[in-house]
C-alpha cells in the first residue's frame, strides 16, 4: 500500500513500485508479493510469454493492415503488454474484464478469437465479440465511462451473492482498464466513490502509459496516479508496468481481496506507451527521441526473455514454435480482415438496445427511406449505401 500526500519528484516517480524483475530479467525478492506469484512456474511463465509476443505480434500485423487500408484505425498496446497479461493470467473465468480500446494482451490473455477485436477497428461490427463469451466487455471508446459499468456490475456480482462465498469456483471479481488521462475524467471519480462505499468486488487498473494522446502524467497530475485512490477510501498500489510477474502479483492479490469481499483496489500499473497513441497520431510532435529509447530499453517482453534464458527455461525449440506459430497467426489475421465483407447499411441499427426502441425504430424508417430514395422507377440502385 502506498502513503497518501504529495511526492517530492511527481507522478512519475519510482515510490513505492511493487518490482520482481529488474530490467535485465534478475529476480528480486518483495517480502509482500513474492507469495503472490509463487504458483507461477516455468510453464506458466512461457504461457506469459507467448502471450506477450503474439500480442506484439496482433499490433504489428493491425498497424500494417491500418496503413494499407485495411482498418479505419488501429491503437497499438506496444509497450504495454506485461501490464495486460500479468495481469489476465490472474483473473480466472469468472471473473469479468471491462477494457478500454487497447487491452489487446488481456484479450489475447483471456483466449478471445483475436480478428473480432478488428471487426471493430474495420468498422463492420458496433463491438466485434459476444462478451458473454469469454466475460470480456466491448471496448469502450469513451475514456473512463466503463469504470461506471464496472463497478455497477460488480455491485450486481455482490448483489447475486457471488461474492465471500469461500467458494474459489464461484466467487467473482470485476476488473476495469483505464488510462492515466481516464482518471482526470469525473466518471473515474464517481466509479471510486460507488466502489468505495458499496465494497464492490472491482479492481480499477490503471495503465498509467505516461501520455493521454499528446499530455504527459507531468500536465494530468502533481503525485502519483495512485495517491487519487486513498481519498475515496480505495486502497492503492504502484507496480511496475513492465514486469510481468509483478502486475500478476500484484492483481491478483487485488482480485482475491475483491473476491473475498474485501473490496475495491486501485492498481497504477506504471509504463510506457512505446508506439503512437492511434495510427492518426505522430508522438514526434510532443517527445523526444532520447525518451523513447529509454523505454526501449526497459521492454517489457525483453524482460521475461532475459528472465528466461536466465534460468534456462527457454529452449530454442520453444522459441522456434512460438515464432513460427507468431507466423501462422500474421497470416491468419490478414486473411480474415480481408475477408470481412461489408455489414449490410440497416445492421447498424441491430444490437443498439436489448429491447425494441422508438427513437431507433424511427431512425432505420428514416434511413430505409432515404435508401429507397435512390432507386429509379425502374428499380435499378442509382447511388446510396452499396
Ligand atoms: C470522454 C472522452 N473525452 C475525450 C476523448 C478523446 N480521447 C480519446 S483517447 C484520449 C486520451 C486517453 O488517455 P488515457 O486515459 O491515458 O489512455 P491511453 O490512450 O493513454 O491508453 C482522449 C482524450 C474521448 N474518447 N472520450
Ligand atoms: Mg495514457
Amino acid at each position: 500500500m502506498i502513503p497518501t500526500g504529495p511526492a517530492a519528484d511527481g507522478p512519475l516517480t519510482d515510490d513505492g513500485l511493487v518490482q520482481l524483475l529488474t530490467p535485465a530479467g534478475e529476480r528480486v525478492e518483495h517480502p509482500e508479493y513474492d507469495a503472490w506469484a509463487a504458483d507461477l512456474d516455468a510453464d506458466r511463465l512461457r504461457a506469459m510469454y507467448r502471450d506477450m509476443v503474439l500480442t506484439r505480434r496482433f499490433d504489428v500485423e493491425a498497424t500494417a493492415l491500418q496503413r494499407q487500408g485495411e482498418l479505419a484505425l488501429f491503437a497499438q498496446s506496444l509497450g504495454q503488454e506485461a501490464a495486460q497479461v500479468g495481469s489476465g493470467h490472474a483473473l480466472r473465468p469468472q471473473d469479468h474484464v471491462f477494457p478500454s480500446y487497447r487491452e489487446h494482451g488481456v484479450a489475447q490473455a483471456r483466449s478471445l478469437e483475436m480478428t473480432q477485436l478488428l471487426r471493430l477497428f474495420r468498422g463492420v461490427d458496433h463491438g466485434g465479440w459476444d462478451p458473454a463469451e469469454r466475460n470480456f466487455h466491448l471496448f469502450t471508446l469513451v475514456i473512463g465511462s466503463h469504470t461506471l459499468h464496472a463497478t455497477g456490475y460488480a455491485m450486481g456480482v455482490q448483489r447475486d451473492g457471488l461474492v465471500g462465498t469461500g467458494d474459489a469456483e464461484r466467487d467473482a471479481a470485476v476488473v476495469t482498464y483505464f488510462g492515466d488521462g481516464a482518471t482526470a475524467q469525473g466518471d473515474v471519480s464517481e466509479a471510486l466513490v460507488f466502489a468505495s462505499v458499496n465494497r464492490a468486488p472491482v479492481v480499477l487498473f490503471c495503465q498509467n502509459n505516461q501520455f493521454a494522446i499528446s499530455e504527459p502524467t507531468t500536465r494530468q497530475a502533481t503525485v502519483p496516479i495512485a495517491h487519487r485512490a486513498p481519498g475515496f477510501g480505495v486502497p492503492a498500489v504502484r507496480v511496475d508496468g513492465n514486469d510481468v510477474l509483478a502486475t500478476y502479483a500484484v492483481t491478483r492479490q487485488a482480485l482475491e481481496r475483491a473476491r473475498s469481499g474485501g473490496g475495491p483496489t486501485f492498481v497504477e500499473a506504471f509504463t510506457y506507451r512505446m508506439g503512437a497513441h492511434t495510427t492518426s497520431d505522430d508522438p514526434t510532435r510532443y517527445r523526444t527521441s532520447a525518451q523513447e529509447e529509454h523505454w526501449r530499453r526497459r521492454d517489457p517482453i525483453e524482460r521475461l526473455r532475459a528472465h528466461l534464458d536466465r534460468t534456462g527455461e527457454l529452449p530454442e525449440v520453444f522459441q522456434a514454435q512460438l515464432a513460427s506459430e507468431a507466423d501462422a497467426f500474421g497470416e491468419h489475421l490478414r486473411t480474415t480482415v480481408r475477408g470481412m465483407g461489408r455489414p449490410s447499411g440497416p445492421s447498424m441499427f441491430e444490437h443498439v438496445y436489448a429491447t425494441p426502441h422508438a427513437v431507433v425504430d424511427a431512425e432505420r424508417a428514416w434511413f430505409e427511406q432515404y435508401e429507397q430514395s435512390f432507386v429509379d422507377h425502374e428499380g435499378h440502385q442509382t447511388g446510396g449505401h452499396r
